[in-house]
């Protein structure tokens, strides 16, 4: 083991991370790639990451880092991921210390951060499965084509209530959709490289505005397209923006339109409260002991680095 590599279950040194982050800074511009910026693409890795995790059984979550087998990395909900995490590969080699689990995690706060978003705590520690013998089965992640019950049964399986359900999909500020991936297409905002509240602005500005369509591939979502910025003939059409059904959900039911119009009156509250519910969901599923130190079950040890 190098000599600044922490011990197993112990998380690196705020020290030992600074060079890690920095990396991570650096790697976010990439004026290619989509939008300008790798950022949303490393916030949805972690988060497909860590969407996982059943409460009941205790299984799936950041832990492990499962999502390098074909087992999770192949579930058809991460299509793109490998972008992201091919992204952060030459930051793993640069600093083998950190755990791809840590690396995936960490990065996706530093994008939220650089993108002008909240602080989200994050707490390091998580060790690598050595193989795929503890890969949480396939399907346990959102499909955008469904509504309001569908995200209750996905997110209070992993242990989140309606309020944190909103403040999570607040994430749809950053990124976008990809038809080779999702099948989806576009985005959600004007700028989708800066974190902020205008997704729950945007879904009520223009409610009774969003048009449905009917994709070539047959998925359907829906657009909104400014008349005045469409362009006339010849002239560079301006994107339209987009939602999936299931971010229409969020204002077509009762409990959950509550919570986007106070994060779309309170951008302050938004973060505070984004900031909360992505830093536990990057924990789900772990469990550490008084010092912060990860605690692997004995069932589960030995499916880790040691
Ligand atoms: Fe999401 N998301 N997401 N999402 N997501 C997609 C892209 C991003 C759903 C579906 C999709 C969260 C919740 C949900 C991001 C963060 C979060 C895409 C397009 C679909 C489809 C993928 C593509 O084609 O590349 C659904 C359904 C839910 C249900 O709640 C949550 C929670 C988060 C984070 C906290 C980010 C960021 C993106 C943009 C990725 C990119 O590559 O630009």
């Amino acid at each position: 083991m190098p000599q600044d590599a922490p011990a197993p279950g112990a998380a690196p040194t705020a020290e030992q991370l600074e060079p890690v982050k920095a990396a991570v800074r650096a790697l976010l511009h990439q004026p290619e790639y989509d939008d300008g910026s790798t950022g949303p693409v490393l916030v949805r890795l972690a988060w497909h990451s860590a969407g996982t995790y059943c409460k009941e059984t205790n299984t799936g979550g950041s832990n492990g880092a499962g999502m390098r087998y074909e087992k999770e990395g192949g579930d058809p909900a991460n299509a793109g991921l490998q972008h992201a995490r091919a992204f952060l590969e030459p930051i793993k080699s640069q600093f083998p210390f950190i755990s791809y689990a840590d690396l995936w995690t960490l990065a996706a706060t530093v994008a939220v951060a650089e993108l002008g978003g909240p602080s989200v705590p994050w707490q390091g520690g998580r060790t690598d499965y050595v193989d795929d013998a503890k890969v949480p089965p396939r399907g346990r992640l959102p499909d955008g084509a469904q509504g309001a019950d569908h995200l209750r049964f996905i997110f209070y399986r992993m242990g989140f209530d309606d309020q944190e359900i909103v403040a999570l999909s607040g994430a749809h500020n950053l990124g976008r959709c990809h038809g080779d991936r999702s099948g989806f297409e576009g985005k959600w905002v004007n700028n989708p490289t800066r974190f902020s509240n205008q997704y729950f602005k945007l879904l009520l500005k223009f409610e009774g505005e969003w048009k449905k369509t009917t994709l070539a591939n047959g998925l359907q979502q829906f657009v909104y397209v400014d008349e005045d910025l469409a362009g006339g003939e010849g002239e560079e059409k301006e994107e339209g923006l987009m939602m999936l059904p299931t971010d229409m959900s969020l204002i077509s039911d009762p409990k959950f339109r509550t919570w986007v119009e106070k994060y779309a009156a309170d951008q302050d509250l938004f973060f505070r409260d984004f900031a909360n519910v992505f830093a536990k969901l990057l924990e789900l599923g772990i469990k550490r002991d008084a010092q912060g130190h990860v605690v692997n079950d004995e069932n589960v040890e030995d499916g880790y680095r040691s």
